[in-house]
């Protein structure tokens, strides 16, 4: 039973040490206000009509988005900045050469003079959330401070923001600190620092995304990739899906791959109807707290309650339910505007584009109408393919992991790892081109082990150990899979359809899993042959498909050659398990 708002404790008093941390940062940042977040609907809404009052908002047409409103970040502030992301461990070597790193103490007092006196005529928002299902003894609780009205509206749609976020850190103590301001948002006055050891974060400069919503990136990957390396699990950048097969059978997958890749699209898979009696759940989008069971299984929770999704490309035929589910009640950031005031991005096939991404007249010759990187944030209930089990406390059992790049060549259409040992070396190959989801050139090829290049806050060859170590723990270990949809033929075109019809990778994988389907053995892996793969209503020719399941040598021995000079980087932190996974398949593809 509810109760009456006048006996609620008031947040303030709920916790001293939260207390007496925004207390803290009441003294150094020295706002005109503070906001105690209920987590309430009346509370984001009163908190939009202030920023539509103030004309940081703009309401959508409120008859075909009801409830939807456009956000238009600053040009200079429009994506993730890696240049600009620090972890901060006392000895370098923990950080790794896959980050950049800066003493905590020099970082603390460079963050401390850009935070001195920043809030002035602002208000500070303290939003406690939890990431995870608010009872799961999987989930994990945070509070961000923040001087933006737009974060926490994003906050309060992607984490379970509010009271009960706060009882449970009353109870359980500990919570990650993470203080946010949007400061002048000068880019060159911009840092996103990350103290694992103290489970700290300071971000400072940016309101945008990954950098300014801290329970996301910096919170549920980069901290919770360390405390998961002490407490024995992994925070990963996957997507998790739950499929269920024609005799009612579901299995769920998590999927790592990087950033603006299509993971939104894959945990939101509709069945093409020459499969049918499939269907598709989602439990989560972008991030997978992952457990090793009592029974020997590896589970899985979605740290998030929302999405954040890139929206370009989305339409009714690549993913009808993220079209359906982001007419309402949605978020837009940097979207462009038709003349009724309808959102528009590139890849709609209706409407046309007056105003671009930045609110002036559209012209072509400036670019896209939308950002690249723009986005929606929406919360997973509006989903109609939500999982009746993403919200299930202990988390869904995981039957395939699988890891995926966007390469115009070399990795083929699928390959299953030979067992846990030989997966871990294929997650640590992972390889893709950038794209608009980060600041910087898109399009390059770079190694991007796991899909957490960017996200994992520490040194790469102990994280590489550690999932070693998480697997030794498994008595039903995951299988372990890498794709490739991005595939393209000598003309530059893509050789797989992709979207819906990858459920015909996925479920030759499920059926691998079950023992029921066949493959051949390459260099690199298992791939099924044609034949393995059900094809029924698959418009692909013969000879792409070959392409598709082909494992080129020659290429491969210069892939691997590369990888070999990647992995020296990590030194005495590699694991000698993977160097000799390395060897077999160097002698493999000799
Ligand atoms: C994201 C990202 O926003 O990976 O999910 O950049
Ligand atoms: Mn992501």
């Amino acid at each position: 039973m509810a109760t009456a708002a006048h006996a609620l404790t008031p947040l303030p008093q709920l916790s001293r040490a939260v207390a007496d941390w925004v207390n803290s940062v009441r003294e150094l940042t020295q706002p005109r206000a503070i906001h105690w977040c209920e987590g309430t609907d009346a509370e984001a809404r009163e908190l939009t009509a202030q920023l539509l009052r103030g004309g940081e908002l703009k309401a959508l047409n409120p008859e075909y988005f009801p409830g939807c409103h456009l956000y238009r970040s600053a040009p200079s502030d429009v994506a993730r900045v890696e240049h600009l992301t620090y972890i901060c461990t006392r000895s370098q070597e923990d950080a790794g050469p896959n980050n950049h790193w800066m003493d905590p103490q020099q970082a603390h007092a460079k963050m401390r003079e850009l935070f001195r006196g920043c809030m002035r005529g602002r208000t500070l928002y303290v939003i406690p959330y939890c990431m995870g299902p608010i009872d799961s003894p999987l989930a994990r609780c945070g509070v961000e401070i923040t001087d933006s009205a737009y974060v926490v509206l994003n906050m309060l749609i992607m984490t379970r923001a509010g009271r009960a976020a706060l009882e449970r850190i009353a109870h359980d103590g500990d919570f990650v600190r993470g203080l946010h301001s949007v400061g002048e948002l000068d880019p060159e006055r911009r840092f996103i620092m990350h103290f694992p050891e103290e489970i700290a974060i300071e971000s400072f400069g940016s309101g945008y995304g990954g950098n300014a919503l801290l329970g996301k990136k910096c919170h549920a990957l980069r901290i919770a990739s360390w405390q998961a390396r002490t407490e024995g699990w992994l925070a990963e950048h996957m997507l998790i899906v739950g499929l269920q097969n024609p005799r009612g059978e579901t299995h769920y997958l998590a999927c790592a791959f990087p950033s603006a890749c299509g993971k939104t699209n894959l945990a939101m898979l509709i069945p093409p109807d020459s499969l049918p009696g499939w269907r598709a759940f989602t439990v989560g989008d972008d991030i997978a707290w992952l457990h090793p069971g009592d029974d020997g299984r590896l589970w899985a929770i979605n740290p998030e309650a929302g999405y954040f999704g890139v929206v370009p490309g989305t339409n009714p035929q690549t993913n009808r339910n993220a079209y359906e589910m982001i007419r309402r009640d949605t978020l837009f950031t940097n979207v462009a505007l038709t003349a009724d005031n309808q959102p528009w991005w590139e890849g709609l096939t209706t409407g046309k584009p007056v105003l671009d991404w930045q609110g002036r007249p559209y012209d072509p010759a400036r670019g896209p109408a939308a950002h690249p990187n723009s986005r929606f944030t929406v919360s997973a209930r509006r989903n109609p393919g939500y999982s009746p089990h993403a919200e299930d406390a202990r988390g869904v059992p995981i039957s395939a992991l699988v890891f995926g790049g966007r390469r115009r060549e070399v990795a083929p259409l699928v390959y299953e790892a030979r067992d846990w040992q030989h997966g871990v070396l294929v997650g640590a190959s992972l390889a893709s081109e950038t794209t608009a989801a980060a600041v910087g050139q898109v399009g390059v090829t770079r190694r991007d082990p796991m899909a957490m290049q960017p996200f994992c806050g520490y040194n790469f060859g102990d994280y590489w150990q550690h999932w070693l170590n998480v697997g030794a723990k498994l008595v039903r270990p995951p299988r372990i899979y890498h794709v490739n949809w991005f595939r393209r033929d000598a003309h530059g075109k893509f050789l797989w359809p992709g979207y819906g019809e990858n459920l015909r990778v996925l479920a030759w994988m499920l059926d691998r899993c079950a023992g029921k389907a066949g493959a051949s053995e390459s260099a690199v892996g298992w791939l099924p042959r044609p034949a393995d793969l059900d094809t029924r209503g698959l418009h692909v020719g013969a000879e792409a498909l070959a392409a598709l399941l082909t494992v080129d040598a020659a290429l491969w021995r210069k892939e691997v050659a590369e990888l070999r000079e990647y992995l020296g980087r990590f030194g005495s932190h590699l694991p000698q398990a993977l160097l000799a996974e390395l060897e077999s398949t160097e002698q493999r593809l000799a």
